[in-house]
């Protein structure tokens, strides 16, 4: 497969690893095509992310539009606008928290959003006989989480039994079986990827790396779930923008590949290497920024393990990881605190206010 694209959509391109996406696709291939943001903007999207881009880039090469995939007609009007001749499928409620607290949400995106998608998917490049075209490519992006739990041993292979055991998980295996439906029954020039945790620059505060860097700057308390013991395997962001890439560029129609870091943390471990990089830059104490590791209550139904077995990208596309654990993990926190404004836009409120002058309230 050597695919050539020419107007690209990302969904949820103003999320974590959209955002991260699009600058790698900019900055880092010959990509020389559009790319199209389409982006709701929940509490998680944040176009001004991408401020340097839309700048740069803003004449043509990019454009954002804020819409919701749940919307037929207006995922409808994008394809009709833009050509769009391929699909990268990030938007989702991506927390696993908040689907503990609020489902909803996640089944009414993560399912409902992605069938609309589809729909509109196989509408736009449907041809003239009632066949699909061959020319354009769907790429879905999903989780390790669909695969369960592990043990202490094991890894999840591309053939692993769906096992998702939170909502958010069980609507990403929805998804992921719609996408292969789609693949199967309709021809849709279908890809997945099922990655493990990321992190970098632009992760939304919630979620374990960014949190705990910004409590610890705060001087705040680093809660830790349970005994601290769950693993998880990290992956640096670009890391997956360029597996992303080389999926879609590289892989059959219809296959699915396993993304991961081959880094697998318990959580404790992880923070008390975290203490060390942050404590060091920020000139505090390692012992007192310790002492503020506070355990709390579990996570109901918190996934013991995750770990990937990622040989099969490696070995048949070629992809593999450019940026070590240490490395990575001391160039998001050199980001976070260069980047506290970011962060303090969000937590002020300061930036949804500029989304609601630029682009109308949050519905
Ligand atoms: P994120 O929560 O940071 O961003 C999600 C983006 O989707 C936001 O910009 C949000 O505004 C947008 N969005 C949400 N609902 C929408 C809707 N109905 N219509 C249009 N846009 C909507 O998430 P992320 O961490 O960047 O994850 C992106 C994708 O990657 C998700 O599909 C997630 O399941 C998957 N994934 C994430 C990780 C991870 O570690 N973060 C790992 C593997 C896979
Ligand atoms: O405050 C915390 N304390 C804590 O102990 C938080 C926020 C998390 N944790 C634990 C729970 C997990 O074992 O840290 C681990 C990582 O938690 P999250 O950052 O919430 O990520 P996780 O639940 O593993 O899911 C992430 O990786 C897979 C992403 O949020 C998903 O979108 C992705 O699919």
């Amino acid at each position: 497969m050597n695919r050539k694209f020419s107007n690209i959509l990302v969904t949820g391109g103003a999320g974590f690893i959209g955002v991260n996406f699009i600058r790698y696709l900019f900055e880092k291939t010959g990509f020389s095509g559009r790319i199209v943001n389409f982006d709701a903007l929940t509490y998680a999207g944040n176009p001004a992310s991408l401020r340097d881009i839309a700048e740069r880039y803003g004449s043509g090469r990019y454009v954002f539009v804020r819409g919701d995939i749940r919307d037929r007609a207006a995922v409808d009007q994008v394809f009709a606008d833009y050509g769009i001749d391929a699909v990268v499928h990030f938007a989702a409620e991506s927390h696993v928290d908040r689907s503990i607290l609020g489902p909803k949400a996640f089944i009414t995106t993560n399912v409902m959003g992605s069938f609309t998608l589809l729909e509109a998917a196989r509408s736009a490049w449907k041809l003239s006989d009632g066949r699909l075209r061959d020319d354009v490519l769907f790429h879905h992006v999903s989780t390790d989480e669909v695969f369960g739990s592990l043990g202490e041993t094991g890894y999840f292979t591309e053939t692993t039994a769906y096992d998702p055991r939170s909502p958010y998980s069980a609507s990403k295996a929805g998804s992921d079986h719609l996408v292969r439906s789609y693949h199967h029954t309709y021809g849709l020039p279908v890809t997945i990827s099922n990655c493990s945790n990321n992190y970098g620059p632009y992760q939304f505060p919630e979620k374990l790396i960014p949190l705990m860097i910004l409590n610890m700057l705060e001087g705040k308390s680093l809660p830790v779930y349970g005994d601290g013991k769950n693993v998880r395997d990290w992956l640096y962001v670009e890391d997956h923008a360029s597996a992303i890439w080389t999926i879609m560029n590289k892989a059959a129609d219809g296959e699915s590949y396993n993304v991961g870091g081959e880094n697998e943390w318990e959580n404790i471990r992880l923070l008390e290497r975290l203490i060390e990089i942050v404590a060091k830059k920020a000139g505090k104490p390692v012992r007192a920024v310790r002492d503020t590791i506070t355990y709390v209550r579990d996570r109901p139904g918190h996934d013991r393990r995750y770990a990937i077995d990622c040989s099969l990208i490696k070995r048949e596309l070629g992809w593999k990881q450019s940026v070590d654990f240490e490395g990575g993990l001391e160039r998001t926190v050199d980001w976070y605190l260069a980047n506290l404004a970011w962060v303090d836009a969000i937590r002020s409120g300061e930036y949804q206010k500029w989304i609601e002058a630029n682009y109308g309230r949050r519905g």
